[in-house]
């Protein structure tokens, strides 16, 4: 009896602090609700491309993740996750034979709690090799069985999870000949079709992609890409899929962009922007932003217009994190939002390039949602926070499960209204038999107190593997 007395005690606590003034308070700044955050008010990215069935992707730098600011942007706007470097040969199999899973699970269910797609990269490539393959002198069999084991283990453990892979990336050189790689030198042209077939023996559900830079236009190099692409087709090399990585320069998107994306798609295969990014010499100014934000627009336009495109994906979401000043000294500024995790007018272009709009101010659910929840911490002290969750659903329901993710290292202590699991930074919460049944329209809540008093922003919460809008249910 007594856990019952103390949730019981725990309930009214949230109950008094929920109906009360100072859960909106100013003065309150240790609490978190989901009407602080300016940006719940509008249209995320995901809500808006998901209105033309692309997806709109992020990567994600796994160290980032138990950010609470970080980790809620990524969950809220973002329909697709591509690890940034947690699924590639030196991370995961560090030595021959040791394969590291930590970082690329938790890539897995964060996006699982988010409802999220997930675009593997990537498999064979000449960089971030480990040192025991770069260096080791192996013979074209041995070579071959270890990239056959690499594909089919990596590729094996998220079966049915990955919808699609980068098996080959960057094979090609300015010139559109082949990369003289470590794989190259090794086994010859014939790597690239090996890899496709282990590929696809690994997982035959995961769409399998050849993805590359600098072939964003009509140029040599991805002249070179098509002819090979249109080659290994015609041998039956089971490809599907190309992935334009779009590192672009403020000012220099090629005028033949979606052409370029047409051209591949009439071969047959899928394409995808991959790893979009618009740098800039720094600092910015208002009309660098500008202008990289109709740039941003226009890449997602050319994905709209041509069919096959099924989504495109940043390279990283804010300049805070982005790979490119390390890379290009006095250039950056090159992502949707800034150092702040504040949107910049190129979040707008993208927004709006999906058919959004900006400050809508509707928290109801939006179209093709079929939920809004309102995730609120209502009493947060140093080791423990009480969260309230109410979801409103469009549609009756006959049982209930809602999904979201707490931050990394914060544990569920005890719940009510609900049955709930936790596995890693995935909660799952289930009805109990009285809330089982809602009527359209209807609104069910559960609560639960937590070990940690971390701030963090409010996560998605997805109903029956949906993504609710964020609002005040
Ligand atoms: O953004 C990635 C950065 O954190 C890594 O240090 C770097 C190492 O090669 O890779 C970056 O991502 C690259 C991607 O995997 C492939 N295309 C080019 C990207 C930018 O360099």
């Amino acid at each position: 009896m007594f856990p019952l007395m103390r949730r019981a005690a725990v309930v009214i606590a949230a109950g008094v602090l929920l109906s009360g003034a100072a859960l909106h308070g100013g003065a309150q700044a240790s609490q978190t609700s989901v009407e602080e955050s300016p940006s719940a008010q509008l249209a995320t990215l995901r809500e808006a491309a998901s209105t033309s069935g692309k997806f709109i992707g992020t990567a994600i730098a796994d160290h980032r993740l138990s950010d609470a600011t970080y980790n809620g942007i990524a969950a809220r706007e973002f329909s697709s996750v591509t690890a940034e470097n947690a699924m590639k040969w030196d991370a995961i199999q560090p030595q021959r034979g040791t394969f590291n899973w930590a970082a690329p699970d938790r890539l897995m269910q964060f996006a699982q709690a988010n409802s999220q797609q997930v675009y593997g990269h990537t498999l064979v490539w000449h960089s971030q090799m480990p040192g025991w393959l770069q260096n080791g002198n192996f013979s074209g069999t041995e070579m071959n069985q270890i990239m056959n084991t690499h594909i089919s283990t990596v590729m094996g453990r998220y079966r049915g999870q990955i919808n699609r892979w980068d098996v080959v990336n960057e094979a090609f050189n300015e010139d559109g000949s082949l990369r003289n790689s470590k794989w190259y030198q090794v086994l010859g042209r014939d790597y690239i079709a090996n890899a496709f077939r282990a590929a696809r023996a690994a997982d035959p559900n995961a769409k399998l992609f050849i993805n590359d830079y600098n072939t964003d236009g009509i140029n040599a190099k991805s002249n070179g890409m098509y002819n090979l692409v249109r080659d290994l087709r015609a041998q039956g090399v089971p490809i599907d899929g190309v992935g334009f990585q779009s590192h672009l320069i403020l000012d220099q998107l090629p005028s033949d962009y979606q052409a370029n994306l047409q051209r591949f798609a009439d071969l047959g295969v899928e394409v995808v922007v991959t790893e979009l990014d618009i740098r800039m010499r720094t600092p910015s100014d208002a009309a660098k932003l500008q202008r990289q934000s109709q740039q941003f627009a226009q890449v997602v336009q050319a994905c709209l217009n041509v069919s096959r495109c099924s989504g495109v994906t940043v390279w990283g979401f804010s300049d805070r994190d982005s790979w490119v000043p390390g890379t290009f000294p006095g250039e950056g500024a090159a992502l949707p939002y800034d150092d702040n995790y504040q949107p910049k007018p190129a979040y707008n272009g993208i927004l709006t390039a999906f058919g959004g709009s900006p400050g809508g101010g509707d928290p109801g659910p939006g179209p093709g949602a079929d939920c809004t929840a309102a995730y609120q911490v209502a009493n947060r002290w140093n080791a423990g926070s009480v969260v309230e969750v109410r979801v409103t659903a469009r549609q009756a329901l006959n049982g209930w499960t809602a999904t979201f993710a707490l931050p990394a290292g914060e544990s569920v202590t005890s719940s009510w209204n609900t049955q709930l699991t936790q596995s890693g930074t995935t909660v799952t919460a289930r009805n109990v038999a009285h809330n089982a049944t809602v009527p359209a329209g209807g609104t069910f809540s559960f609560g639960f107190q937590t070990n940690s008093g971390a701030v963090y922003s409010a996560p998605v919460v997805s109903l029956n593997g949906t993504a609710c809008t964020a609002g005040t249910a």
